[in-house]
């Protein structure tokens, strides 16, 4: 057995901070509370032996990309380190894609370059993202099987089914690809590709 990650007032903090930062947000065409998605991604980062830093950086990981952009990250980066801001900017495609310069570029643009993007990131980076994706996928199965909710669960997305089933496929070869050799995490990424299975039959 590993040693056990300690979590000190370090996580506390990051954790009311994430409540202010997002207080008032939902999940996109939900009534769930923001937090929610980032309780649960921190929760899968600790389940797969993340660090402190790392868990920190779950709860922050949509602070800079929703609400603040480069001066989120900055107060990010004075009150939990470098480590938890880099992560952080990792994770954020709008800022992954800003470094290349010009506007904002169309969404598939955007999003193979997040995937190729995952080639370059660490491991540690890469259990944050999987992360993230693991849970936004599993939200996308719970409504499909929603009654109420159903096939309209689709309809949250700028882009159509496809394309959105398209960007999951493409993560989750990547994360497969990557974490290829660490047995535990290669677990998450073929369940993220099983979802992504059943999304694709449902
Ligand atoms: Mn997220």
């Amino acid at each position: 057995m590993t040693d056990a990650t300690v979590l000190t007032d370090r996580f506390d903090r990051a954790l009311l901070y994430a409540t202010h930062v997002h207080g008032g947000q939902v999940r996109k065409g939900t009534p769930i509370p923001y937090i929610a998605h980032l309780l649960a991604v921190a929760a899968t980062v600790l389940e797969y032996d993340g660090s402190e830093d790392m868990a920190i950086a779950a709860l922050l990981h949509d602070a800079v990309e929703d609400q603040g952009g480069e001066p989120r990250l900055s107060d990010i980066r004075n009150r939990f380190g470098d480590r938890v801001a880099d992560i952080v900017r990792s994770c954020s495609d709008t800022v992954v894609n800003s470094s290349a310069g010009q506007q904002k570029e169309d969404w598939h643009t955007r999003k193979t370059r997040y995937v190729e993007h995952l080639n370059l990131i660490d491991q540690e980076t890469l259990l944050v993202s999987l992360s993230d994706k693991i849970h936004n996928a599993r939200s996308i199965l719970r409504d499909l099987r929603k009654p109420e909710i159903g096939k309209s669960v689709w309809d949250r997305f700028k882009n159509s089914r496809k394309d959105t089933l398209w960007y999951y496929r493409e993560l989750a070869k990547s994360f497969q690809k990557r974490l290829k050799d660490q047995s535990a995490k290669m677990q998450l990424a073929d369940e993220l590709s099983e979802i992504v299975d059943v999304l694709e039959r449902t």
